[in-house]
């Protein structure tokens, strides 16, 4: 199987599946109903024996938590990281409100996730049928993550690790290692399809061609510009001090509280220069210089 095949596997799934569309049953209220949630994806294809995998476990990267593509399925030979952008439909809505999510936007996140989870299934079987193993470490029962305290990841001698608002497969890094693109200041992944969309990833025996540039710096495609900061309902972003992780966590908590059982919020992926695609670094706000920036992202901070 090549990258194409499985590129076209997932446009015919999306459109002939019936799970990219908002089930009228289901609906937020009538106009939503029939709404399409993605449009076509992008795709990147890593060796599972990439170093920069194993460059993920660092302290300060991931973490040691982070299971390796061979520790989730031994014998893996690639990697296969999805990204599904959000249709115009969809940042439009929640372009209108600066402060809560639009009916839209909440299909896409809980929606739209239901829909990769059962396209990230169908690409494991598909691969299955083919004689290979496969799996998606999102779909696994050894996955975990946790916002806030940490109670899942532990040491050897079971007291949980210094760690918080991680996971043991990130689908962002996964997808840097596949080359789709880089980090943003508001810590969302831009690719060349933008930053608003959702991700997901196959891990195979399959041996498909690499085709994967990893960025020279992981925050290669933020030009800093701000816009992401001004929309943040709660100010869980700043140019000093890079995202607020606990802010924007209780945000969503309260939005789930008002939209259960749905939320989200993704003002910082929208109304943004990273919303569609790469922003032109020309685009950024005089804030932006390798000076400026949280202490993390400077030296990568695009040319002007
Ligand atoms: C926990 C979690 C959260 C937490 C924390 C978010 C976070 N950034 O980790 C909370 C609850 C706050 C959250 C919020 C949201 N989330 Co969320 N979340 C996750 C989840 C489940 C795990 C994230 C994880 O593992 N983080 C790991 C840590 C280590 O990540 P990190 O700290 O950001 O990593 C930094 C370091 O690694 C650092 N770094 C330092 N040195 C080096 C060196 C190298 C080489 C590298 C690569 C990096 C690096 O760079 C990174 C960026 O600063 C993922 C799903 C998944 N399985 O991946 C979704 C996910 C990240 N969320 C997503 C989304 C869309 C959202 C929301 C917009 C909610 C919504 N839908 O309305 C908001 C806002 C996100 C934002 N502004 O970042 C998407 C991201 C889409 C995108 N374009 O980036 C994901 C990938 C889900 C998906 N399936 O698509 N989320
Ligand atoms: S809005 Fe600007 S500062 Fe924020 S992530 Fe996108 S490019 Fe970076
Ligand atoms: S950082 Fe969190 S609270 Fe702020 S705009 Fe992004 S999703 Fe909303």
């Amino acid at each position: 199987m090549d990258k194409s095949v499985v590129r076209n596997l997932i446009v015919d799934f999306l459109e002939g599946s019936g799970c990219n569309r908002v089930l009228p049953e289901i609906a937020i209220n009538e106009e939503v109903a029939g709404m399409e949630i993605f449009s076509p994806p992008l795709l990147g294809v890593a060796g599972a024996a990439d170093p920069a995998f194993s460059g993920l476990k660092k302290e300060g990267v991931v973490g040691d938590h982070l299971l390796l593509p061979e520790e989730w399925l031994p014998g893996a030979r690639s990697v296969i990281s999805f990204f599904l952008p959000f249709t115009e439909t969809i940042r439009r809505a929640n372009r209108a409100d600066p402060a809560e999510p639009s009916p839209e936007w909440l299909h896409g996140r809980i929606e739209g996730q239901e829909c990769i989870n059962r396209l990230m299934a169908f690409l494991v079987s598909r691969l299955q049928e083919e004689g290979e193993k496969a799996l998606s470490p999102s779909l696994d029962c050894r996955f975990a993550s946790c916002t806030g305290e940490n109670r899942v990841f532990l040491d050897e001698e079971g007291r949980p690790l210094p760690v918080s608002f991680t996971s043991n497969w990130s689908e962002r890094h996964a997808a840097y290692v596949c080359g789709l693109g880089s980090f943003g200041l508001s810590k969302g992944f831009i690719t060349e399809r933008g930053i608003a969309g959702r991700f997901g990833s196959v891990i195979t025996t399959a041996f498909l061609e690499p085709d994967n540039t990893i960025p020279s710096s992981v925050y290669e495609r933020c030009t800093l510009c701000g816009a992401c900061v001004r929309n943040c309902p709660v100010g869980a972003i700043t140019i000093e001090g890079g995202k607020d992780h606990v802010r924007c966590a209780e945000y969503l908590d309260i939005m789930k509280k008002k939209y259960s059982p749905r939320y989200g919020c993704g003002k910082c992926q929208v109304n943004v220069p990273c919303e569609w695609g790469i922003p032109d670094p020309a685009e950024g706000q005089s804030a932006s210089s390798a000076v400026d920036g949280p202490s993390e992202m400077r030296g990568c901070i695009p040319e002007k």
